[in-house]
C-alpha cells in the first residue's frame, strides 16, 4: 500500500466526468461529537447507511490522514481485521441493507496548514470542508450526492471558546466539569457534508433580524473579535438587502430561523456557504472608512450576497458531482452580480465585472489551464475554482436570460428550483428546465458548456447607397484548446444597434443569434452608411473585431446609448493607438486626447462612468491584444499616453481634483464617483509630470479622511521616485502595521507598482517581519499582486519568475491550495519571447522537480508545460 501511494503522488489519478456513478451507500443521517481542543480533538461520527441499489460492494468512507481509534457496526466494536484501509478510505464490508456505523478520530487542528478541515485562526476553531475537506475531520463518503441530516454536539473550554456555533438551530447548551461547556445545533435540511461547519471561540455578536415574506423572524448574527464590531455594519446591512432581494427577484425566502457569518482571518478562498453559518475571510466582512476601499466595501456586499443566494443556488440544489461546479457557482456569480447592480450602477458594474472576465478569464481561456465551464476531468479539484467556472459560467447563464427576457427566465429559475429542490442537480438540469420554463430550444447552446477557449467574432459592416442597406458579415471561430482541437460553432448573442452618423442617434437595438461558422444580416433604410455598435452590454463573452477606423471609434465613444459600447469604444480607440505605437506606427494619439476631453466635460455622464472610460486599458489587457507580449515596450507605450493625456488636459485635472474634493464621508452612489473620478484626476495630473504633481498627491494621502482616497494617493506616489514616496510608504506602515487587513494595502501597492525596482523590492518584502506565508491574504498581497504586475514580473531578468517559484515551493509545503493558484501566471510562458519563455519554463520545471510536490501544484505545473 505504501507503493501505491507513493506512485500516486508521482503521477496524481485523473478523475472522469464521465466516470460517474451513484453512490453505492446513503447516509440519511449523521451525529458529530466533538471534543475540542486545539492540539488534540477527538471526533465521534455516528453514521446512518443504507445500501444504495443491488450490490454488494462494502461500505467505503473517504478519509485523509485519519486514524480509526474505534470502529462500531449496530453498536458493536469491530476488530482491526473486519475492516481496511485504502488510500485514506475506511473500508467496512456489510451484508444488510441498514446499519449504524460509528468511527472515533483524533485530529490537531492547530497543525493544520492547509485550512482545510478543522483548523486553528486568531484563537478560533473553524472548519473549511469545500471541496474535500470533510474528509480531513471524519470518515464519511465524501461527495456532494451524499445529503445527510446533521446533528452536532461540540465541548471544549468555556474560557476559551465561549462560543459553540453549528449549522442549523441551536437546540441545546450546558456546562461541563473542568471549565468546559457543550453546545447542540440541528440541521434539518439535508446537505452534502462539504457544506458542514462549525465555529468555536471568544467572538462577539452583531446581531439583528429580519421578517420574510412570509412574515417569518430570523434572527441574524455577524460573530467576529469584539474589537471588530464596530466594522460590521456594512456587511450586515448587505445582508439584510441580500435577503430581501432574493425574495422580490427570485421568489426565494430564507429557510431556518438562524443566520451566522463568522469572520476568519486565515482563509483560502473568499468566503464559504455552509448551511446557515458562512464563514468568511475577514476581508469580505469587515470595513470601515478609515481602513476598507470603495472597491472593498463593494467586495464585503458582493461576498455576503454571493454567499447568501448560495442558501438556494448550492445549498437547497446542490451539485451531483464537482465537474457541475458551475451550476452552483456560476448561476450564483450570476445573481450577485445583478444584486450589486441594482443595489449601485448598471453601467458601472457591468464594466467592472467584464474587465475583471477579460482579465482572469479571457487569459486562462486562451493558455496551458483552458478548460470548459463543465471539465471532463481534473486531478485535483480544488484547481478548479477558476474564473471559468465562476466567471464565464455567469455569462452564460446572463446569455440565457438574454435570449429568454426577465419573465421567461424567471419561469425557467422558479422551475428549476421547485423540481430539483433537496436535489442533487447537474448543468443539464438546469438547462432543461430554462428550455421548458422558458418555452427556448438550447440545442447549440449546451455548446457553451462542453468548448473551452473564448470564441473570436469578425464582423463587418458594408453599406450600399444604391439600395440603402447596410449588411453586415460575421464570422466566428473558436480557438483550440488544450484536448479540443476541433471547435463547432456557438450560438451567441449579439446586441447590435446602427447609428446615424449625422444625428447620433440609432434606429432601435437588436438581437442578433450568430449560430453559423459565417452569416450575413442586411438592414434596409440607410441613405449613409452607419455606425455599428456590436456586443452591446457585452451580450457575450467573446471578442469581436470589428471593421471599425478611429472616426467611428470616437464617434461611438461620443455618442453611443449603451454604456457598455461607450466604454468599449473608448477602449479600442486607446488600444489602437498603443498597439500602434509599440508596433512603431505613426499614430494619433491627439484623436484619444480629445476623446478622453469630450467625456470628462460631458455634464451628462455619471462621474464613476467617466473615471471607468477614461483609464487606460491594463498593460495585461495590451499584452493579450499582441502576438508577443513584449512587456517594456508595453510599459513604455502607455506611461507615454498617460503622460501626454496628463500633460496636454492638466488644467482640467487640477480642475476636477479640487472640484469633487467632499465635504465628509459618504458611501453613496454620488460620493462614491466622485471619488473615483477624483483619484483618476490626480493620478493623470501625476503622470504629467508636473513639478508638483507629488506634493498634490502627498497633500491627499495626509489629509484623506477615507482610505479610498489614501490609498489611490499613495498608490500613485508608489509609481513614481519621488521623497514623498518613502515618507508615505513610511507613515502608512507605522499607522496600520498592527492591522492585518490595512498592512496587505501596504505589502500590496508596492507589489503593483510600476516602479523600477519593483522586483527587488518584493524580494525585500518577503523577508519583512510582517510577511507570513501561514496567512494567505499576506501572500496573495506581495506574491499574487507580483505576478499580475506585468511590467515587473517579466523583468528580464528573469527574477521575478524565480521569486515566485520559490514562493511555491516554499508555500506548497504548508497550503497547497494557495500555493497552486500562483502557477498560471508561469504557465503562460508561449505568449512571451523566447528568452522569457525558456525561463519561464525552467522555473516549472524546477518547481516539478520539488520532492514531495503536492497534487495541487503538480496538476498545475504539470499542465502549464504541456
Ligand atoms: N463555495 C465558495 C468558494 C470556496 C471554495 C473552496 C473553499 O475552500 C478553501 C472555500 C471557498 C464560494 O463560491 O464562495
Ligand atoms: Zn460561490
Amino acid at each position: 500500500m505504501a507503493d501505491m501511494q507513493s506512485t500516486a503522488a508521482a503521477a496524481p489519478a485523473i478523475i472522469r466526468r464521465s466516470d460517474y456513478r451513484p453512490p453505492d451507500w446513503l447516509v440519511p443521517d449523521i451525529t458529530l461529537d466533538f471534543d475540542l481542543d486545539p492540539a488534540a480533538t477527538r471526533i465521534r461520527g455516528m453514521l446512518a447507511v443504507r445500501r444504495n441499489g443491488d450490490h454488494d460492494r462494502p461500505l467505503r468512507l473517504d478519509g485523509d490522514r485519519l486514524v480509526p481509534l474505534e470502529v462500531k457496526v449496530d453498536g458493536q466494536l469491530l476488530d482491526t481485521g473486519q475492516w481496511s484501509m485504502e488510500a485514506g478510505a475506511l473500508l467496512i464490508p456489510l451484508t444488510g441493507e441498514s446499519h449504524s456505523i460509528e468511527t472515533l478520530v483524533e485530529i490537531a487542528p492547530e497543525g493544520n496548514s492547509k485550512l482545510m478541515g478543522l483548523y486553528a485562526s486568531g484563537g478560533l476553531l473553524c472548519t473549511q470542508c469545500e471541496a474535500e475537506g470533510f474528509r480531513r475531520i471524519t470518515f464519511f463518503p465524501d461527495r456532494p450526492d451524499v445529503l445527510s441530516r446533521y446533528s452536532v454536539r461540540m465541548a471544549a473550554d468555556k474560557a476559551r471558546y465561549p462560543i459553540l456555533l453549528a449549522n442549523g438551530d441551536p437546540v441545546d447548551q450546558g456546562d461541563l466539569p473542568d471549565g468546559r461547556h457543550w453546545a447542540r445545533w440541528n440541521d434539518p435540511f439535508p446537505k452534502p457534508c462539504y457544506l458542514f461547519a462549525l465555529v468555536a471561540g471568544d467572538l462577539a455578536c452583531n446581531a439583528d433580524r429580519f421578517v420574510t415574506m412570509s412574515g417569518r423572524e430570523v434572527k441574524l448574527g455577524i460573530w467576529v473579535k469584539e474589537a471588530d464590531l464596530p466594522r460590521t455594519a456594512h456587511a450586515m446591512q448587505a445582508l439584510k438587502n441580500s435577503m430581501a432581494w432574493d425574495e422580490r427577484v427570485y421568489g426565494r425566502e430564507y429557510d431556518l430561523d438562524v443566520f451566522n457569518i463568522v469572520a476568519v482571518a486565515d482563509f483560502n478562498f473568499g468566503a464559504m456557504e455552509n448551511k446557515g453559518l458562512n464563514i468568511f475571510n475577514s476581508r469580505y466582512i469587515l470595513a470601515d472608512p478609515e481602513t476598507a476601499t470603495d472597491i472593498d466595501y463593494d467586495g464585503v456586499e458582493g461576498v455576503v450576497a454571493h454567499e447568501y443566494f448560495h442558501n438556494w443556488s448550492g445549498n437547497r440544489v446542490t451539485c451531483r458531482d464537482w465537474f457541475q461546479l458551475s451550476l452552483k457557482e456560476g448561476f450564483t456569480v450570476f445573481r450577485d452580480q445583478s444584486f450589486s447592480a441594482d443595489m449601485g450602477s448598471h453601467a458601472v458594474k457591468r464594466i467592472e465585472d467584464v474587465r475583471i472576465l477579460r482579465a482572469a478569464q479571457f487569459q486562462e481561456d486562451s493558455g496551458p489551464l483552458a478548460h470548459p465551464i463543465r471539465p471532463e476531468s481534473y486531478m485535483e479539484i480544488s484547481n478548479f475554482y477558476t474564473a471559468t467556472i465562476y466567471n464565464k459560467g455567469a455569462e452564460v447563464i446572463r446569455m440565457m436570460a438574454l435570449m429568454l427576457g426577465p419573465e421567461r427566465f424567471r419561469k425557467g429559475t422558479d422551475l428549476y428550483f421547485e423540481r430539483h429542490d433537496g436535489q442533487a442537480a447537474t448543468c443539464e438540469d438546469f438547462v432543461q428546465a430554462m428550455e421548458e420554463g422558458g418555452e427556448i430550444d438550447l440545442g447549440q447552446f449546451r455548446l457553451w458548456y462542453e468548448q473551452a477557449g473564448t470564441p473570436r467574432v469578425r464582423a463587418s459592416l458594408s453599406h450600399d447607397p444604391a439600395t440603402g442597406i447596410a449588411e453586415l458579415a460575421l464570422e466566428q471561430a473558436v480557438p483550440a484548446t488544450p484536448g479540443q482541437p476541433d471547435k463547432q460553432p456557438m450560438a451567441i448573442p449579439l446586441r447590435v444597434a446602427l447609428f446615424d452618423r449625422a444625428s447620433g442617434t440609432h434606429h432601435g437595438d437588436e438581437l442578433l443569434m450568430l449560430t453559423e461558422a459565417s452569416e450575413r444580416f442586411s438592414f434596409k433604410g440607410f441613405t449613409d452608411a452607419p455606425v455599428l455598435s456590436i456586443n452591446r452590454g457585452f451580450s457575450a463573452p467573446v471578442i469581436v473585431e470589428t471593421n471599425h477606423d478611429q472616426a467611428d471609434l470616437a464617434f461611438l465613444s461620443a455618442h453611443d446609448d449603451d454604456p457598455f459600447a461607450r466604454y468599449e469604444a473608448m477602449q479600442q480607440l486607446m488600444v489602437n493607438v498603443l498597439i500602434g505605437k509599440i508596433g512603431g506606427h505613426a499614430v494619433d494619439e491627439a484623436a484619444v486626447i480629445a476623446a478622453v476631453r469630450h467625456t470628462v466635460t460631458d455634464p451628462a455622464l455619471d462621474p464613476a462612468f467617466i473615471a471607468e472610460t477614461i483609464r487606460l486599458p491594463s498593460e495585461a489587457y495590451l499584452g493579450d491584444q499582441m502576438r508577443v507580449v513584449d512587456p517594456d515596450a508595453i510599459h513604455a507605450a502607455r506611461d507615454g499616453l498617460q503622460q501626454r493625456i496628463g500633460a496636454e488636459l492638466e488644467p482640467l485635472w487640477r480642475d476636477i481634483h479640487a472640484k469633487t474634493k467632499a465635504n465628509g464621508f459618504s458611501l453613496s452612489s454620488t460620493a462614491k464617483g466622485a471619488r473615483k473620478l477624483r483619484n483618476t484626476a490626480l493620478h493623470y495630473l501625476v503622470a504629467s509630470g508636473v513639478v508638483d504633481g507629488p506634493a498634490v498627491a502627498y497633500a491627499q494621502f495626509d489629509e484623506a479622511d477615507n482610505m479610498t482616497e489614501r490609498q489611490a494617493a499613495l498608490a500613485t506616489l508608489a509609481n513614481g521616485t519621488s521623497a514623498e514616496r518613502e515618507a508615505a510608504l513610511d507613515i502608512f506602515y507605522n499607522r496600520y502595521r498592527d492591522d492585518a487587513l490595512t498592512l496587505d494595502k501596504w505589502f500590496q501597492t508596492q507589489a503593483f507598482a510600476f516602479y523600477p525596482e519593483t522586483v527587488d523590492l518584493v524580494e525585500e518584502l518577503g523577508r519583512h517581519r510582517d510577511f507570513t506565508m501561514t496567512n494567505p491574504n499576506r501572500v496573495r498581497s506581495l506574491y499574487g499582486a507580483f505576478a499580475g504586475n506585468q511590467w515587473a514580473f517579466h523583468h528580464k531578468s528573469g527574477k521575478g519568475y524565480r521569486l515566485v517559484a520559490d514562493c511555491i515551493i516554499a508555500l506548497d509545503k504548508l497550503n497547497p491550495q494557495t500555493a497552486a493558484r500562483l502557477v498560471p501566471p508561469l504557465g503562460r510562458w508561449r505568449r512571451f519571447d523566447d528568452m522569457r519563455g525558456a525561463m519561464m519554463r525552467a522555473e516549472l520545471q524546477h518547481i516539478l522537480a520539488e520532492p514531495g510536490l503536492s497534487k495541487d501544484v503538480t496538476e498545475q505545473a504539470s499542465k502549464s508545460l504541456e
